[in-house]
C-alpha cells in the first residue's frame, strides 16, 4: 500500500506514534509519504520505503495567521496525485483531518477518490477539541472520516460522549519497538548508569514535553521526598513550558545535583534502560507512551489513575498508580519499591511481559493495516482513478 501521513512533527506521542507507525509499514513494504511542516524527529530522512514532503507555509504580510491547515491540504492533494497514494492517515483531529478532507474533496474533481483516516490521539479531543471553538469543525472531521481509531478505550467513549459523533471509532492501542526499546544486560547497564549515579545509587526517569498536563514539577516533588530517604538521582527528558518551575523546585530542594535535565533527546531507548523507575504524574493521559516505552525497558512507572493509563498499568503488577497529586502517595509507591529490590524485579519482569505480549509493534502495526483495507475496501481508492 503507498499511505501518506500527517502528524505534528515535533516533540509529542502522537507524532512518535505516526513516526514510529511510518517507519514498522515501511519496514513491511509499504511505500510511507509524510506530508508534514517538518520532518518528523524520529526520522532520520535515509529510511528505505519513507519519503518525506514538506508543507511549505507562506509568510505573506497579510497573513497574521499564516492558513496551514490550507497549505497542508493542497500538498495532500499533490502528494495524493502525484504518487497515487491508496489513503491519507491523519494523526490528531485538528487541524489534520480538516486538511485530509479538503484534499480528499480537491481530489474528487480530479478524478481521484482516496479514503482518509483519523487517529485520535488525546489533546485534540480532551483539550483542543473540548474548547467550543473547535468543537463543531473537530466533530466535523471525524464524522467526515472514512475511517477514525483512537488509541484507548478511555479516548473512544470520551469522544463519543463529549462530541456525540455519530460513528464507528476503533481503538488500536499504541505501541513500542520491543527489539528497539529493550533491557540493557547487566553490565553494560551497570557501566552505562555510571554516567550518573554511583554504584547503590537508584535511577528514576522523567519523561515528557514539559506542558502543565504532564505535571512534571511533582515529578521532582516526588524525587524530593524520595531523595530525602536514600541515595538516588533524577533523569529529566524533554523541555517546555515547566521546565523552569522543575529547575527551581530542584534547586529549591538543594538537588541540583541530583536532578539531570537532558532536555530533547533523540535516543531516549538508549536513557530510559538506565532507570529503576519512571515517573508520570500527568494530569491526565490518553494513553501514556512515555510509560509504555520505560515498561519494555524494564522500568515500571509510578502513574496516575487517569485516562487511559489504567489499559497500561495494573496497579501493583507492571506499576502503581496514585491519585492525581498525592505526591505523598506516589513517593511512598516509589520508595517501597526502591527498598524492596525483589517486589522491583517482580514489578520490571511483568511491565516488559506486558509490553511484550499486548502493545509491541508486532501485534498493532497487523491491526493498523487490516483497518487500511478495510477502509479501502469499504470506500474505493485512488487505484480507482482513470490513468
Ligand atoms: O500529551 C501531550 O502533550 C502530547 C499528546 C500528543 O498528541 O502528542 O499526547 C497524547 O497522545 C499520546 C500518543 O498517543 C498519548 O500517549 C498521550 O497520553 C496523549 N496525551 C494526553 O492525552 C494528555
Amino acid at each position: 500500500m503507498k499511505i501518506g501521513i500527517t502528524c505534528y512533527p515535533t516533540y509529542g506521542g502522537s507524532g512518535v506514534v505516526a513516526t514510529e507507525l511510518g517507519i514498522e509499514l515501511a519496514a513491511s513494504g509499504h511505500e510511507v509519504h509524510f506530508i508534514t511542516y517538518s520532518q518528523p524527529f524520529r526520522l532520520t530522512g535515509r529510511e528505505e520505503g519513507i519519503f518525506y514532503h514538506e508543507v511549505p507555509v507562506s509568510n505573506y504580510p497579510l497573513f497574521d495567521f499564516p492558513p496551514y491547515s490550507l497549505a497542508l491540504a493542497s500538498r495532500m492533494c499533490d502528494v495524493a496525485d502525484y504518487y497515487k497514494l491508496d489513503l491519507l492517515h491523519v494523526h490528531y483531529a485538528i487541524p489534520h483531518a480538516i486538511s485530509a478532507y479538503l484534499a480528499q474533496q480537491m481530489l474528487i474533481k480530479r478524478g481521484i477518490h482516496i479514503p482518509v483516516m483519523t487517529t485520535l490521539h488525546g489533546t485534540d479531543i480532551t483539550l483542543v477539541g473540548a474548547d467550543q471553538s473547535y468543537l463543531p469543525i473537530t466533530r466535523f472531521g471525524i464524522e467526515e472520516s472514512d475511517g477514525v481509531t483512537s488509541i484507548s478505550a478511555y479516548l473512544k467513549e470520551r469522544t463519543l460522549k463529549e462530541f456525540r459523533v455519530r460513528k464507528e471509532i476503533e481503538v488500536i492501542p499504541n505501541f513500542v519497538n520491543c527489539d528497539i526499546y529493550q533491557p540493557l544486560g547487566t553490565e553494560a547497564r551497570a557501566a552505562s548508569r555510571k554516567r550518573f549515579a554511583k554504584e547503590g545509587e537508584s535511577i528514576l526517569v522523567h519523561l515528557s514535553n514539559f506542558r502543565p498536563v504532564k505535571r512534571a514539577p511533582d515529578a521532582v516533588l516526588i524525587f524530593a521526598e524520595v531523595a530525602r530517604k536514600m541515595p538516588a538521582h533524577l533523569l529529566l527528558i524533554g523541555d517546555g513550558p515547566d521546565r523552569s518551575v522543575a529547575e527551581w523546585l530542584a534547586k529549591r530542594h538543594n538537588l541540583q545535583d541530583r536532578v539531570h535535565f537532558l532536555g530533547k533527546q533523540n535516543s531516549v531507548s538508549e536513557l530510559l534502560p538506565l532507570a529503576d523507575l519512571m515517573l508520570m504524574p500527568s494530569e491526565l493521559e490518553s494513553f501514556g507512551l512515555a510509560s509504555l516505552e520505560a515498561m519494555a525497558c524494564r522500568v515500571p512507572a509510578i502513574a496516575t489513575n487517569v485516562g487511559g493509563i489504567p489499559e497500561l498499568i495494573d496497579d501493583g503488577y507492571n506499576g502503581r498508580l496514585c491519585a492525581v497529586g498525592d505526591v505523598d502517595a506516589m513517593a511512598a509507591a516509589a520508595l517501597e519499591l526502591l527498598e524492596s529490590p525483589a517486589k522491583l524485579e517482580a514489578m520490571a519482569t511483568a511491565a516488559r511481559a506486558t509490553a511484550q505480549s499486548k502493545f509491541c509493534a508486532q501485534k498493532i502495526i497487523p491491526l493498523y493495516v487490516k483497518f487500511y483495507a478495510d477502509v479501502i475496501g469499504r470506500t474505493g481508492s485512488a487505484s480507482n482513478r482513470a490513468d
